[in-house]
């Protein structure tokens, strides 16, 4: 019989180098002092609060009963106005393919770090930390795979990871199923056709994202994943027991409660303005666990890259604008300012007036996306004066109240030629 104590032990690593890397961080910024793992608080996840997010029976949509059918698209569309997320159970998804996913996903994170990050699984998609972080705050203890739609199917994206690719195919096409109803629900109460995301949203635009939150023995306050919105349609999240998903409600981080059966759905920023701001797209966050990994599975709704996402009713908040456009504004605000969320403490608003007489309202602010109580924009997405006379009394009460300085701290009038 093997005595495990007749030689050495083995450690192979399959973490990523967190902790180095958090700390040269810390280093550089001198406000925060480095980590010093065994003098660090572990095990508590710092909820500011609990939530019990609407919990939402899927099951109705399919009643013989045409009331109850109502009443669940109805849950859901106002849980996606007044939340911006909510859980679903009875969701055709069956708790046996969610267990496989899960068994394949943690196997493939035990792999030792230096062959994750270099073998080219799943089409390359292994990310780690935070490249662009400039400061502790902006760094995210977590590892993720996060692989096109187009390419789980794909053989060679699998290696020697085989059984890996039965489950992935088979997870993502029932999680692409249920995105479709939940958007087509959604999209039916804003008077549209329920299919009218089959043609803007193919299969192959989407994104399945397997996450990893290893556990964390620096600080109880540290991102898993730091604060941000989804650019897609919508998001559908699969997480483990083990909690800590943040949410921001009512300007509070709230704690999502785990809850096995269910499964979250989140509205992203494309559905925002498709919906003319009636669905919220909620910033949210993951708190690294001090003392357990955590695993979570995303899937992401979205568009092609030249689809050209408007606002569905007019008269719109938005001008239309790609997705392809969207995402490149987003990772040049992540270069700019290494920050996947916005910049609360200062900025400036900036009010362009072009010789034509037509005013356009600018925000600059370093994420130079922003949310004022109820009304966000990205800075080239405001179209009209009447937006911009919205946005303008927004600025001016948030100027006049107590918190005006967390949020704009200049307001600047600049002739078009200027900018
Ligand atoms: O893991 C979670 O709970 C959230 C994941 C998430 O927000 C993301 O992958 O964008």
């Amino acid at each position: 019989m093997h005595d495990p104590t007749s030689q050495p032990i083995m450690m192979i690593d399959s973490s990523p180098p967190l902790l180095h890397h958090f700390g040269e961080l810390a280093r550089l910024s001198p406000q925060i002092p480095a980590p010093e793992c065994n003098d660090l608080p572990s095990g508590t996840v710092v909820m500011k609060e609990c939530c019990q997010l609407p919990l939402i029976d899927l099951g109705c949509l399919n009643s013989t009963t045409e009331r109850e059918r109502l009443a669940c698209a109805e849950a859901i569309c106002r849980a996606s106005s007044e939340w911006g997320f909510f859980q679903v159970v009875n969701h055709g998804i069956s708790p046996e393919l969610v267990r496989n996913m899960r068994r394949e996903q943690v196997k493939l994170f035990q792999t030792p770090f230096d062959k994750k990050a270099i073998c080219g699984v799943l089409n390359n998609s292994y990310r780690w930390g935070t490249p662009t972080a400039t400061c502790p705050k902006q760094f995210s203890w977590s590892e993720a795979f996060h692989i096109p739609l187009s390419k789980v199917s794909e053989q060679a994206c699998y290696g020697e990871f085989s059984s890996l690719r039965e489950v992935m195919v088979e997870f993502s096409a029932a999680m692409s199923k249920l995105a479709r109803v939940l958007a087509g629900v959604l999209a039916g109460n804003l008077g549209h056709p329920r299919g009218v995301f089959e043609n803007i949203c193919q299969e192959n635009n989407c994104f399945l994202r397997l996450n990893r939150y290893p556990a964390c023995p620096v600080s109880p306050e540290i991102s898993g994943l730091v604060p941000h919105t989804d650019s897609d349609f919508l998001t559908i999240l699969s997480q483990d027991e083990v909690g800590g998903l943040q949410l921001m409600k009512d300007s509070k981080w709230v704690a999502v409660n785990p809850n096995q059966d269910a499964l979250i759905v989140n509205i992203g920023d494309l559905f925002q303005a498709w919906s003319n701001d009636v669905y919220r797209s909620v910033e949210h966050k993951v708190v690294a666990h001090g003392k357990m990994e955590r695993f979570s599975i995303a899937y992401f709704l979205c568009p092609s890259y030249d689809s050209l996402i408007g606002s569905c009713n007019e008269p719109s908040l938005y001008r239309e604008f790609t997705f392809r456009e969207y995402r490149s504004q987003v990772q040049e605000d992540v270069k700019r300012t290494g920050r996947l969320d916005y910049e609360r403490k200062s900025g400036a608003a900036v009010v362009v007036a072009e010789p034509s007489g037509i005013g356009h309202l600018k925000l600059i602010l370093p994420r130079s996306r922003v949310q004022y109580g109820t009304f966000r924009v990205r800075n080239f997405y405001l179209k009209n004066p009447t937006n911009m006379l919205r946005l303008w009394s927004t600025v001016l009460l948030l100027l006049f109240s107590d918190s005006a300085h967390h949020f704009v701290s200049k307001v600047l009038i600049i002739a078009a030629n200027n900018c």
